[in-house]
């Protein structure tokens, strides 16, 4: 059997290059010097793009690409592909949902109780001497029964909020409805007010156009200066500027940020503040969820090449 065509767009695990490369000739569009000349060389061939969360593809991309089929997505976001050129082509878009959300759900909690007991800057006292020479290591902020806000409770919200119940916290949610599963927790539509509610704001939304921006200046004014951004979504959904704005001069507690305008690539200014904690991306980065990830992006791939339908389809 001739082997399909793969354009991919960013790297993956050997583990999963492997199983590609033997069902498939894989195009490694991240390796080329020249990526338009990769692209016009292979165009009339390729028929699946395999991408990354965060990568992607463009409808400039997708338009070069007469036979493409499928675009099989490793992650759960899928706001970096072109729905409305997919659809205009009638191109396949798979995701990774599920398999991811766990471990996202534990690294938000994670930062939210690194952040707020300095954990980092602890180890830093004890590694620097500061201990024996200074003393004790100031005084931090409590997590447990403290206020949890969540903004967006889908998938990966609800496991954050779950977790969450375990510290005794008080939890309300924003979302577009009220959630039938969200039992013991307040619904507070406007993401402002439930900012004011919380302590703790949690970003767990999907990113689109139209969630672009949500947490505004006016949600982290809200938040206030005893409050925590965690935000293990996509960096769209929080006006960076506003952000770096009210952690610069202290209308905002601290964050704790997975994601970034232009990562990796993070804006400088993040780098000199003490009141973030940056991580980079890997919310789902354990090897059992990425392996996940990888089965789901091959199966995908060959349910679409053996005629059938996929396994988790955004569209
Ligand atoms: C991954 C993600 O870090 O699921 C997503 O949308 O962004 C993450 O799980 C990413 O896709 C791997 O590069």
């Amino acid at each position: 059997m001739i082997k399909p065509e793969i354009l991919m767009m960013g790297p993956y695990p050997d583990w999963d290059l492997i199983e590609l490369e033997d069902r498939y000739i894989v195009h490694k569009l991240y390796e080329a010097d020249d990526r338009d000349a990769l692209i016009d060389r292979h165009a009339t061939s390729i028929r699946a793009i395999a991408t990354r969360g965060e990568l992607g593809a463009s409808a400039a991309i997708i338009e070069k690409l007469p036979r493409l089929e499928i675009i099989s997505v490793y992650g759960v976001g899928y706001d970096a592909v072109d729905l409305a050129a997919c659809r205009r082509r009638g191109i396949r878009v798979a995701n990774t949902p599920d398999v991811l959300t766990n471990d996202v759900a534990d690294l938000g909690i994670a930062m939210m109780l690194c952040q707020s007991r300095g954990i980092i800057g602890a180890e830093t006292w004890v590694k620097d001497g500061s201990w024996a020479a200074k003393g004790l290591y100031p005084l931090k902020r409590r997590v447990w029964g403290r206020k949890a806000g969540v903004l967006g409770l889908g998938r990966i919200g609800f496991e954050v909020a779950k977790r969450l119940r375990g510290f005794d916290m008080d939890i309300a949610y924003s979302d577009v409805a009220e959630k039938p599963y969200a039992q013991g927790m307040t619904f507070i539509a406007d993401p402002v007010a439930l900012a004011h509610h919380a302590d703790f704001l949690f970003v767990t939304l999907a990113a689109s156009a139209e969630t672009r921006h949500v947490v505004s200046k006016d949600v982290i004014a809200a938040l206030g200066p005893d409050g925590m951004l965690i935000n293990i979504s996509r960096a769209s959904n929080i006006d960076e500027e506003a952000l770096l704005e009210a952690l610069e001069n202290g209308t905002l507690g601290s964050a704790a940020l997975d994601v970034f305008e232009g990562e990796p690539k993070l804006n400088p200014r993040f780098l000199k503040l003490d009141n973030v904690l940056v991580q980079p991306h890997h919310a789902s980065g354990t090897v059992e969820t990425r392996k996940a990830m990888g089965k789901l992006v091959r199966d995908n791939l060959a349910a679409h090449f053996a005629g059938a339908a996929l396994l988790t389809p955004v569209i």
